[in-house]
Parts: C-alpha cells; structure tokens; sequence
C-alpha cells in the first residue's frame, strides 16, 4: 500500500531566517521519508489556487502578499499518519496558540509569518503535491520500510 503522504512548506519568512535545515531535521529526525524538495518563488495565481479555499478572509490579500515576498522551499514527506503528525510538529497556525516544541512555537509569533505550511487532510494533501509538483513526485523504499507494521 502506498505511503501517507503530506506537503510541508517553508514559507519565505521561514526561508529568509535559515530555518529550511531545522525544519527538515525534525521531519527526517521523526522517521518521515523525504520524496521531493524544490526551492521556488511562487506565483499569484498558484498561492490564489493554493489557497482557494481562504480568497473571502479578510486578510487573504496580505496572505498573498507575504508568500509572494520570497522564494518558498516546497517538500513532500511520506510515512505513517505524516499529515496529522507532521501538523503536531508545526504547532497551532497562530503561533502563540503553539506549544513550545513546535517549529511554531519554538520560533514565531505571528500568525501572519507562521514559518511553514501542513496539509490539513490526506486528500489536500494528494491534491497540493499535485499542484506545487505538477512534474511528479518520486517513490522509493528504504530498506526497512517493508517491515513497517
Ligand atoms: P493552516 O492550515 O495552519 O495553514 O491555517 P489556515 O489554512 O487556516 O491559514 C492559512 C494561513 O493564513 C496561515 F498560515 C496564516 C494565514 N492566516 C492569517 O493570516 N490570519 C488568520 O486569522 C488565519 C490565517
């Protein structure tokens, strides 16, 4: 059966103060597989698409506005229950909401420069990688993932 996948994205306040290497360890850290990675300065209408769901906020236009402020470092991470797990690493979207020991609550105060994005479901998720990954993502096995039980 194939993997749980999930997109994780540092968003480019969290690019702009190093913290892609922090972030990836605490994924690869965890036990979560690496699939794809790609450092990239997104357009408007791909965050408009990404963030479908939000255009009636009140603050989405400044949400826009900030993710279009830098390049983003977009990953697909695989393994068991990645999605949920991978939102209780980035902590709370405000992040004072978030628990130190989070990526958000160890470093951010602002629910407006929140560091770096989760998919909130397995079928967002699905449907995010194929939108900021649209040339396909890799598969591969490590060599104890088969006795993953
Ligand atoms: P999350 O799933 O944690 O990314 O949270 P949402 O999809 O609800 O929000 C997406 C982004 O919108 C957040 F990361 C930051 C921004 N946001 C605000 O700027 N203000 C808010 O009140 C809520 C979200």
């Amino acid at each position: 059966m194939a993997q749980e996948r999930t997109y994780i994205m540092v968003k480019p306040d969290g690019v702009e103060r190093g913290l892609v290497g922090e972030i990836i360890k605490r994924f690869e850290n965890r036990g979560f597989k690496l699939l794809a990675l790609k450092a990239l300065q997104p357009s408007r209408d791909l965050l408009e698409k990404h963030y479908a769901d939000l255009s009636s906020k009140p603050f989405f236009p400044k949400l826009v506005d900030y993710m279009l402020s830098g390049p983003v470092v977009g990953m697909v991470w695989a393994g068991k229950e990645v999605v949920k797990t991978g939102r209780v690493m980035l902590g709370a979207t405000n992040p004072l909401a978030s628990a130190p020991g989070t990526i958000r609550g160890d470093y951010a105060i602002d629910v407006g420069k929140n560091i770096c994005h989760g998919s909130d479901a397995v079928e967002s998720a699905e449907k995010e990688i194929a939108l900021w990954f649209p040339e396909g993502v890799l598969n591969y096995e490590r060599s104890l993932d088969k006795l993953i039980y």
